[in-house]
C-alpha cells in the first residue's frame, strides 16, 4: 500500500526517535494527513520535541483512536503480537513499520544489513567505503539514525542497518543488496523461539536483487531466493573468503586477493567475517570495494565494541558494552590475548536467554566473573569465581586495588542496559569514567 490519497488518519504507536521521525516525515512529504501519537509510557522519549499541533494519548492504549486510523505506524520496540496492535491488524488497517514508509518513498538504491551480531560494523564500514567511490552515502536505521530522517534528494545511496525487529513491520523494501550475517540466540523475550526470529530477519530478502550470506551460519541462506546467493566466510571455500597468499592471510573476493589480513587495525576474527560481508555488499550493489581499501586500512571500528579505554601499568579497561548478547560476548572472549587474569563483567537485562554456552569458554580463561545489574544473578552458576555486586561501580570499586600487570578488565556484559542505564553507550561511558577514574 503507498497511495496517500485514500490515507487521512495516521496513528504514530510509540514515540521515540522512530516515532517523533515519523511524525516529522509526515509532516513534510503528507502534510494533508492528520496524525496522532500513542504511547504507552507516562513521558516517552522525545515528547519535547514534538511539536504542539500533534495530539498525544500517553500513558496507555487508545483504542478509539487505532479503531479511526486508516494507517498505523508502529516503533520497532512495540511487537506486533501486542493485543492492541493485533485487533488493528485483524479488522484490516494496515500496521507497518518506519522501514516501510521509507521503502514506500525512497527511489534510490539501497542497502540493508541485518543479523544478531556486526550489523552496526558492517553497516557503518559499507558507508565509508562506499564514500571513497564519490558517493553520497547515507548511513542509518537500527545504528541510530531513523531512515526517514535520512531522505534527502542529493543521497546517492541509502544503507541501512535494520533490526528484526523493524523487518516484522516491511513488505516492500526493495534492495540492491541485503546481507544476513549470523543468527545467534537474542530477542527470546520477544519471539517464541529461535526460528521465529530468524524468519523476521530472513524478510530482508523478500525483495533483495541479491543475498549475502554467511556460508558458516546455514540459518542465514533465505529458505527461497530466485536471485544470487553470494556468501562469505573465514573458515570455508565462499565467494568471498580468507585463503593464505605468499604465507600471509589474504581476504579474498571470487578468488583475487584484496588485502592481507596484517593491514586490518580492526581486531579479532568475527571482524574479518564483517569486513568480507562489506566487499560483497559493495561488490554486488555496482560499487568498487578497491576505492575503499585506504579507509579500510585505517579503520578502527565503532565505539563500544571491544576498544581499549585504558592501558596503563600493564592493565588493559575494555569496552564491549554492545555485546548485548551471548554470540557476541563469546566473539570478544575468542579474540583476547591474555596474559594476566581477565576480570570479565557480565549482566544486565538478559532478554530470556540461555547464558550456559559461556561456560566452556570462561572454564578455558583465567578468568574472575564479575556479575551485576538485573539479571547478574543467572551468571552465578557459569564459573566458581563467580562473585555478585549491585551495580558496575560496585565491581570496580572491589576489582581495582587487585590489579596486576597483564591484567585485562572487560566490560562484555551478554545483556542489555536498559535496567541501569539509558543504553548501551551510556553504559560503555561509564565504564570508560570508572577506568579512567581506577586505571
Ligand atoms: N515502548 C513502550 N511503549 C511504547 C513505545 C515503546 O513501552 O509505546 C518501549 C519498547 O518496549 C522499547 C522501548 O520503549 O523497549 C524502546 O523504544 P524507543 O522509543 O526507545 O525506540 P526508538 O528511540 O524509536 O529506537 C528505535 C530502536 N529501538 C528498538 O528497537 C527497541 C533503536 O534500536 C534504533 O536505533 C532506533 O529506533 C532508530 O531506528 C535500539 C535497539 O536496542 C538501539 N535495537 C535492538 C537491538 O539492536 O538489539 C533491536
Ligand atoms: P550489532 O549492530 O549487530 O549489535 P555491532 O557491530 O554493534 O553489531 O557489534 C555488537 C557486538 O558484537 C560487539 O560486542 C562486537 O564486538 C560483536 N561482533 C561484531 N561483529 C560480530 C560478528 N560478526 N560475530 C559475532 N560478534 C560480533
Amino acid at each position: 500500500m503507498n497511495d496517500w490519497q485514500d490515507v487521512k488518519n495516521v496513528v504514530v504507536a510509540g514515540l521515540g526517535i522512530t516515532g517523533l521521525s515519523v511524525v516529522k516525515y509526515l509532516g513534510i512529504y503528507h502534510p494533508h494527513v492528520s496524525v496522532r501519537v500513542i504511547d504507552t509510557r507516562e513521558n516517552p522519549p522525545g515528547l519535547s520535541e514534538l511539536t504542539t499541533d500533534i495530539v498525544c494519548h500517553l500513558g496507555g492504549w487508545c483504542r478509539e483512536w487505532l479503531a479511526e486510523a486508516d494507517l498505523v505506524v508502529i516503533n520497532p520496540g512495540i511487537a506486533l503480537s501486542t493485543p492492541e496492535i493485533q485487533q488493528v491488524v485483524q479488522s484490516g488497517t494496515p500496521v507497518v513499520g518506519d522501514i516501510e514508509l521509507f521503502a514506500w518513498h525512497i527511489k534510490k538504491p539501497v542497502i540493508a544489513i541485518t543479523g544478531s551480531n556486526g550489523k552496526s560494523t558492517v553497516t557503518d564500514l559499507t558507508g565509508k567505503m562506499a564514500a571513497a567511490s564519490g558517493l553520497n552515502v547515507a548511513v542509518g536505521g537500527n545504528i541510530g539514525i531513523p531512515a526517514l530522517d535520512l531522505i534527502h534528494e542529493s543521497v546517492d545511496l541509502y544503507v541501512l542497518e535494520l533490526s528484526s525487529f523493524q523487518l516484522e513491520t516491511t513488505q516492500h523494501l526493495k534492495l540492491k543488496a541485503a546481507a544476513f550475517l549470523n543468527l545467534s540466540e537474542d530477542h527470546m523475550d520477544r519471539y517464541s523461539d529461535i526460528e521465529a526470529y530468524r524468519q523476521a530477519k530472513l524478510r530482508i530478502f523478500s525483495h533483495a536483487e541479491a543475498a549475502i550470506v554467511n556460508q558458516d551460519d546455514p540459518c542465514t541462506f533465505p529458505d527461497e531466493f530466485s536471485g544470487p546467493v553470494v556468501t562469505f566466510s573465514i573458515s570455508q571455500n565462499a565467494d568471498f573468503a580468507l585463503q593464505g597468499v605468499n604465507g600471509q592471510e589474504c581476504l579474498m573476493a571470487m578468488g583475487q586477493p584484496v588485502i592481507g589480513c596484517e593491514q586490518l587495525k580492526l581486531v579479532g576474527r568475527h571482524n574479518l567475517a564483517n569486513v568480507l560481508t562489506v566487499f560483497a555488499l559493495l561488490h554486488q550493489a555496482g560499487i568498487s570495494y578497491r576505492d575503499g581499501l585506504d579507509v579500510l586500512k585505517s579503520y578502527t571500528g565503532l565505539t563500544h565494541r571491544c576498544q581499549v579505554v585504558e592501558d596503563n601499568h600493564g592493565i588493559q579497561w575494555v569496552n564491549d558494552s554492545k555485546a548485548t548478547n551471548v554470540a557476541s560476548t563469546l566473539a570478544a572472549l575468542s579474540g583476547l590475548v591474555l596474559k594476566g587474569t581477565l576480570y570479565l563483567l557480565v549482566g544486565g537485562v538478559g532478554k530470556g536467554a540461555d547464558f550456559s554456552p559461556l561456560a566452556p569458554v570462561l572454564n578455558a580463561l583465567n578468568v574472575r566473573l564479575c556479575c551485576f545489574g538485573r539479571d547478574g544473578e543467572q551468571f552465578i552458576e557459569l564459573h566458581p569465581s563467580a562473585k555478585l555486586y549491585d551495580t558496575m561501580a560496585d565491581v570496580i570499586a572491589d576489582i581495582a586495588p587487585q590489579l596486576t600487570c597483564g591484567d585485562i578488565v572487560m566490560l562484555s556484559p551478554a545483556c542489555a542496559s536498559f535496567d541501569q542505564f539509558k543504553n548501551f553507550m551510556a553504559r560503555g561511558d561509564a565504564f570508560a569514567d570508572l577506568a579512567h577514574h581506577y586505571a
